[in-house]
């Protein structure tokens, strides 16, 4: 049976538990399998390799993805290294120059020492591809939405200026989440999410997927996830697979607040520029506005003056955006990229994509949008 996304979300992969009947998926906090004799187990042998709460949450991710294959990890960031070790010494990747703080760590100070070639650009004009793809490329790299500048990369159009490269393109669709965008619909071969986030949805677990459709990509992240083991428990699977649950309400919700916030911010008069998608006047508006459902809950902005003191007295100011790293939660949340997010990138880097000192990233949660607003006013009047 072919199922629309909300009821995938509450359905894709989780049957009633065939022992009793119980309708959530149990928590099965087990480290190992009785097996009857040596090789004669029913497909569970030990829990690092298979265990059916992960494999109901990996079948439900494979479904919201429209994918074949989802392998779940410890965090956002053991599902990344986990692609990143599908490259071997003297390949390249090329990956767009604003994203997450820690990707760029992982890729400049681990996956580099290993031989292999990091070039970062602004993929949000996908024909600079071209200057730097070769035969050495082995992978195109972006989020879209970037974090934190919220530029939006035409998946589609990457892929076809990526031309006849066997390069594979891995798309972080961590700040859309599967509901808003599906890559793999739109050629990307590879989906990495930080399940901490919207999956989750309420910022109490930390966890990542990544999610293929090519058989000879999945065996491999398999493998990686099983021999290299950054694995979730299933207590953390239990609550993603519970937050999904509600992914497509709360989108919704996360979205609608999103416009209000990004318009009361366009308006006010200490606001320079916002970075916000579903704003008609920025620049990828019309891309999110093909390739997303709708423009999420995230945005960014900096400050008239681009002064770090004026930013400070907001990120300390608000009391219902509460100053934290993360994301995608139902609380809203506020906080300083330069120092905190993306402290890891040196400053001349991040300023040339526009992470400057009075950068402030919110996340925009799902509680009463009036009181949302009324709260950065006051934060805003200090
Ligand atoms: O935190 P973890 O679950 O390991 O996920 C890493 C990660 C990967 N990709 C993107 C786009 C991310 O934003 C993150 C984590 N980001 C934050 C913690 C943050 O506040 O931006």
């Amino acid at each position: 049976m072919t199922m629309k996304f909300a009821t995938k979300a509450i359905h894709a992969g989780q049957e009633p538990d065939p022992s009793t009947g119980a309708i959530m998926t149990p928590i099965y906090q087990t480290s190992t399998y009785v097996q009857a004799a040596p090789g004669q187990h029913k497909g569970y042998e030990y829990a690092r390799t298979q265990n059916p709460t992960r494999t109901a949450l990996e079948k439900n991710l494979a479904a919201l993805e429209n994918g074949d294959f989802a392998y779940c990890f410890g965090s956002g960031m053991a599902a990344i290294d986990s692609i990143a070790k599908l490259l071997l010494p003297g390949d390249e990747v090329i990956a767009t120059n604003d994203l997450y703080g820690g990707s760029y760590r992982i890729f400049t100070k681990v996956f580099a020492r290993y031989g292999i070639k990091f070039i970062f650009t602004d993929l949000s004009q996908p024909e600079n591809l071209k200057q730097f793809i070769n035969e050495k490329t082995r992978m195109i790299w972006v989020e879209t939405p970037t974090n934190p500048m919220m530029s939006i990369i035409d998946i589609k159009e990457t892929k076809k200026a990526m031309g006849n490269s066997k390069a594979h393109l891995v798309v972080d669709n961590t700040f859309a989440s599967p509901y808003l965008q599906n890559p793999l619909d739109l050629g990307a071969d590879i989906v990495v999410h930080s399940a901490t986030k919207y999956l989750g949805g309420h910022s109490d677990v930390v966890m990542g997927a990544v999610i293929c459709k090519d058989p000879s990509i999945a065996e491999q992240i398999k493998f990686y996830q099983n021999s290299c083991g950054a694995v979730p428990g299933p207590h953390d699977v239990f609550l993603v697979l519970r937050g999904i649950k509600t992914l497509h309400v709360r989108m919704d919700r996360h979205c609608e607040n999103g416009m209000r916030i990004a318009t009361f911010l366009v308006n006010h008069p200490r606001v320079e520029k916002v970075y916000f998608p579903g704003l008609p006047n920025h620049p990828g508006h019309e891309i999110a506005a093909k390739q997303m459902k709708k423009f999420g809950g995230m945005m960014s902005f900096t400050l008239k003056g681009n002064n770090y003191d004026d930013a400070l007295k907001v990120l300390t100011h608000t009391h219902l955006f509460s100053l934290a790293e993360s994301l995608g939660g139902v609380e809203s949340l506020i906080g300083h990229p330069a120092s905190m997010t993306h402290a890891s990138i040196p400053k001349e880097e991040r300023e040339k994509t526009g992470v400057v000192d009075s950068l402030i990233r919110l996340s925009v949660g799902i509680e009463d949008a009036e009181d949302l607003i009324q709260d950065l006013a006051q934060a805003l009047a200090q």
